[in-house]
């Protein structure tokens, strides 16, 4: 006899995005909370060494719905590429002021439990990495405006479009998801995303030409040093800069789409790559599935209380502009990377326990 175990979540289109969606129930959120104060008690931070470790195993201790939700998005990799669980409750007050910096670790106490239930949540997907040349090395990342990076090409600017982009796109071992909880967006600040289902519409060709190395990504801006002039040297060191000045001097040709070509998986970052010369036809073939997801990317305006993953092989993502506040209000949101396989990148890693990636 078989026995199907049905998915919780339901496939729906929420503002023109197709999407996996979970609405937490409010007896699964209580139980989430008590394992969440429990944690807490015991590790006290989301980036304690012990809790990284095990954050897999206490994912087990999810209610069974959200354990399952998450688990048919990571095997049945949904070519909508977005999974959303919401509902999860945020308390204004308790949160505190958005931090002015990610480097502003002050208030980091009053959002332990966030930032452990979105690493738990990646940890059904795979494992949370850090890289040591962002964020020093901070498993967990804060998005939110920063006054000296108004202007960049950064998720912590505010002014410019943020071009959609494949997160780490340069990098071999860039992860498999990126999950971002949404703490606060008072002003309703889209992040973007467009899935890959239009790119059936690119010909043979192109595709053939798409998936060969011809194309070459340099590192984003979000990995460099300058990013770090205003938190000294002793946050940067033991950073490994020079294998991203190197990425950045010397880019490695790449193919762009990789994997099955009936639905190929993707790795662009239209912003940090140079125009390609050769062969005939690979710019043109770029510039079609640039146009593709132009077309298709939508607004995907996440609220507070929302967990949101995102298939990193199967969707890019960014930001509109928007205005900043700088008061303490502003937009912010909690993020991790995730990889389904941590020992591919145990080459750049310390320890085959360590996650940060150097
Ligand atoms: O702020 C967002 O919604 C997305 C930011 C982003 O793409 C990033 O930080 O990698
Ligand atoms: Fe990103």
């Amino acid at each position: 006899m078989t026995t199907t175990l049905e998915s919780p979540g339901t496939d729906t289109v929420v503002d023109g995005i197709e999407q996996l969606r979970l609405e937490l129930q409010q007896d699964e959120i209580a139980s989430i909370l008590g394992l969440l104060a429990d944690l807490r008690i015991r590790y006290g931070s989301a980036e304690n060494e012990d809790f990284l470790l095990n954050a897999a195993l206490f994912a087990h201790e999810l209610p069974r719905r959200v354990r399952k939700v998450v688990h048919d998005f990571r095997q049945r990799e949904p070519r909508s590429a977005v999974l959303v669980l919401s509902n999860f409750p945020v308390d204004e007050a308790k949160i505190g002021p958005t931090p002015d910096h990610w480097k502003d670790e002050g208030g980091r106490h009053r959002v332990v439990e966030e930032e452990m239930f979105l690493v738990l949540i990646g940890s059904l997907l795979g494992e949370c990495i850090g890289w040591t040349t962002q964020q020093a090395g901070r498993v967990v990342h804060d998005i939110a405006p920063i006054k000296a990076h108004q202007h960049e090409q950064l998720g912590s600017g505010s002014e410019q479009l943020l071009w959609w982009h494949t997160e780490d796109a340069f990098h071999p071992l860039r992860g498999d998801y990126i999950g971002m909880f949404c703490l606060r967006n008072p002003d309703r600040v889209p992040t973007t995303f467009a899935n890959l289902k239009g790119l059936g519409e690119l010909s043979a060709d192109q595709r053939r030409l798409l998936m060969e190395p011809h194309f070459t990504i340099r590192p984003d801006n979000s990995h460099q040093q300058k990013v770090l002039s205003d938190i000294g040297a002793q946050a940067a060191q033991g950073a490994s800069y020079d294998a991203i000045e190197r990425m950045n001097e010397r880019p490695d040709k790449i193919a762009v789409l990789f994997g099955d070509p009936a639905e190929p998986y993707a790795r662009l970052d239209p912003y940090f790559m140079d125009p390609v010369e050769d062969p005939p036809g690979a710019q043109q073939a770029l510039d079609a599935l640039k146009a593709i997801l132009d077309r298709d990317l939508r607004d995907l305006v996440l609220q507070p209380g929302d967990v949101c993953f995102i298939d990193n092989f199967q969707g890019v993502h960014g930001r509109k502009p928007f205005k900043a506040r700088y008061d303490g209000t502003d937009r912010w949101m909690k993020r991790v990377n995730v990889v389904r396989d941590l020992r591919k990148s145990r080459e750049i890693r310390a320890s085959s326990t360590s996650r940060i990636m150097n």
